[in-house]
């Protein structure tokens, strides 16, 4: 009986003295989970075409990465830079190439989209200014759950094909 009073004892004594760290550890761990939740989508490397001059469309092309394990829709998109912004995908239609909406796009749990030059892309109608190379502007996509993940847009040229290297 004794034995087992010291060992509580010894506990209490223990917990005690352990509870500035296990403060810390709570607090790394509030802060681990929200970063991983704000994480949830990861809008890599984006990027636009330069448009000329008066264009009333542009598109982004990024990878969307979702870090999280669950699936998530992309329900919206919009943008400083247009008066309206859709996801878009390009098909083959009668030998024609046509764009199509994407509404919602699913991503699922711990994979990734690429929107890409003739493929996936995010389209910017009612361009509210010319999108110039070397430019940068905010793009913001919305989840079902209401969630909006921000990323900077770097422009590159006519013809870009890939992420463009910032200017330094
Ligand atoms: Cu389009």
């Amino acid at each position: 009986m004794s034995i087992f009073r010291t060992a509580i004892f010894k506990r209490k004594k223990i917990k005690s003295a352990k509870n500035s760290s296990n403060m810390l550890i709570l607090f790394v761990q509030f802060v681990f989970v929200s970063s991983s939740y704000a994480a949830g989508l990861e809008v890599e490397n984006a990027f636009a075409r330069a448009v000329a001059p008066g264009a009333p469309m542009g598109a982004i092309y990024a990878r969307l990465n979702n870090r999280g394990d669950q699936a998530l829709e992309i329900t919206r998109v919009y943008s400083e830079v247009a008066g309206m912004s859709e996801i878009h995908e390009s098909v083959e239609i009668d030998g024609m190439m046509r764009m199509r909406q994407i509404d919602p796009l699913r991503i699922p749990g711990s994979a990734y989209i690429d929107l890409l030059p003739g493929g996936k892309h995010i389209m910017l109608m009612r361009l509210q200014r010319q999108l110039k190379t070397g430019d940068s502007f905010v793009v913001v996509l919305v989840d079902s759950k209401g969630t909006e993940y921000k990323a900077d847009v770097l422009v590159g040229g006519f013809g870009q094909m890939t992420m463009p290297t910032p200017e330094k």
